[in-house]
């Protein structure tokens, strides 16, 4: 398991890497150029100069997350090749700073959705939340509230200027269903994965959060058979997951320690978080800790202890603590994400030494 920490980069991130270095066992910084909007080209200068700051602090540069497919791949616009070749010439650019796994979605109009941003837990703090009930088929106002919520903070997937054109965006939608939204995915792959196998860069995609469908939109990778068919698709090593507990967990009905035993050899990338499900489907963020969510946390990581995992791991997103919350990305304090580190660390650590003294 090797620990990692995604850092919003100089001057975009409230946390430096010198308060990275300070926290135990992180061993790379999980990054990107955080003000690039899908499609755009990414310049080597720029790539190089990310990376050497993060080198200088002894820290990997092997995880970038995002660089964000463009919304005419995923709806399947004539215009797309010219999307995909941008996208093929920045995977050739990150191989030269030794870049192995690439983190991406392929969701329609939205990354990560949630209802509020700084819901009230019971100890306290507050963390992201979805609510059932307040997903209307009118996404205009939970996006202003989003912005609006994430105040100076920008966050990938959530770009105010494409989001402005809510509307035109949901209509070049409306033709693509599951299956059309698939085949688009398939020829994004099949056009990347040559390259990425001549690199060494792992494509990692994460799946839906939440796990169903939201605003009528298609989403395709949220349960083990539709993992199992996009792995299968193009079925190449270099064709891999980033295996998100907190997204997939939202689901009960999805069995993540058994999913990880399946698939372990096609994660390239773990993201660990927990969520309190509640009988009626909404859920929130809480702490990594096993007990405090709907989770299993130490069991997953059994689950890649058992199976030798040596791929990039990240805690996810954690609660904002302390009153953090005026001052950091939402879900991207420092406080709760160090802790999920040494908890995640602490199982970890507690597998190894039992295997030892066996
Ligand atoms: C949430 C993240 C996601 C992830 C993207 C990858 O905080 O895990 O936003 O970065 O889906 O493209």
């Amino acid at each position: 398991m090797n620990m990692t920490w995604r850092w919003y980069g100089e001057g975009n991130d409230n946390i430096t890497l010198d308060h990275i270095r300070q926290i135990p066992g992180v061993m790379g910084i999980v990054w990107s150029l955080h003000d690039k909007v899908a499609g755009e080209v990414w310049e080597m200068e720029r790539i190089q100069e990310v990376a050497d700051q993060i080198t200088s602090k002894g820290f990997s540069t092997a995880v970038v997350e995002s660089v964000n497919v463009h919304d005419d791949i995923k709806i399947g616009l004539p215009t797309r090749d010219k999307y995909i070749d941008i996208y093929i010439d920045t995977i050739r650019k990150l191989s030269k700073v030794g870049v192995k796994v690439i983190c991406y979605n392929f969701m329609p109009v939205f990354d990560w959705t949630r209802t509020e941003l700084y819901k009230e837990l019971p100890d306290g703090s507050n963390a992201l939340f979805y609510e059932k009930a307040a997903i209307t088929n009118h996404p205009r106002e939970m996006v202003d509230r989003i912005l609006k919520g994430a105040g100076d903070f920008t966050m990938p997937g959530w770009e105010p200027e494409r989001l402005a054109k809510l509307d035109e965006l949901f209509a070049a939608y409306a033709d693509v269903t599951e299956e059309k939204l698939f085949e688009n995915l398939k020829y994004f792959l099949e056009r990347i994965i040559p390259v990425c196998e001549e690199v060494d860069i792992k494509m990692a995609i994460h799946p839906d959060d939440p796990a169903w469908p939201i605003f009528g939109l298609p989403r395709i990778i949220r349960s083990r058979d539709t993992i199992r068919r996009m792995l299968d698709a193009v079925d190449s090593p270099y064709n891999g997951l980033t295996f998100c507990t907190g997204s997939l967990g939202t689901n009960p009905e999805n069995d993540l320690p058994a999913m990880i035993r399946e698939f372990h050899d096609r994660i390239h990338f773990a993201h660990i978080r927990n969520v309190k499900v509640f009988d009626n489907g909404d859920f929130i963020e809480v702490s990594h800790r096993g007990r405090d969510g709907s989770v299993d946390i130490a069991e997953v990581v059994k689950a890649y202890h058992e199976n030798g995992f040596t791929g990039y791991v990240r805690p996810d997103h954690g609660r904002h603590l302390w009153g953090e919350e005026k001052n950091c990305r939402p879900g991207y304090g420092l406080y709760d994400r160090a802790l999920g580190v040494m908890y995640l660390l602490g199982v970890w650590d507690s597998l190894e030494n039992a295997k030892e003294t066996k």
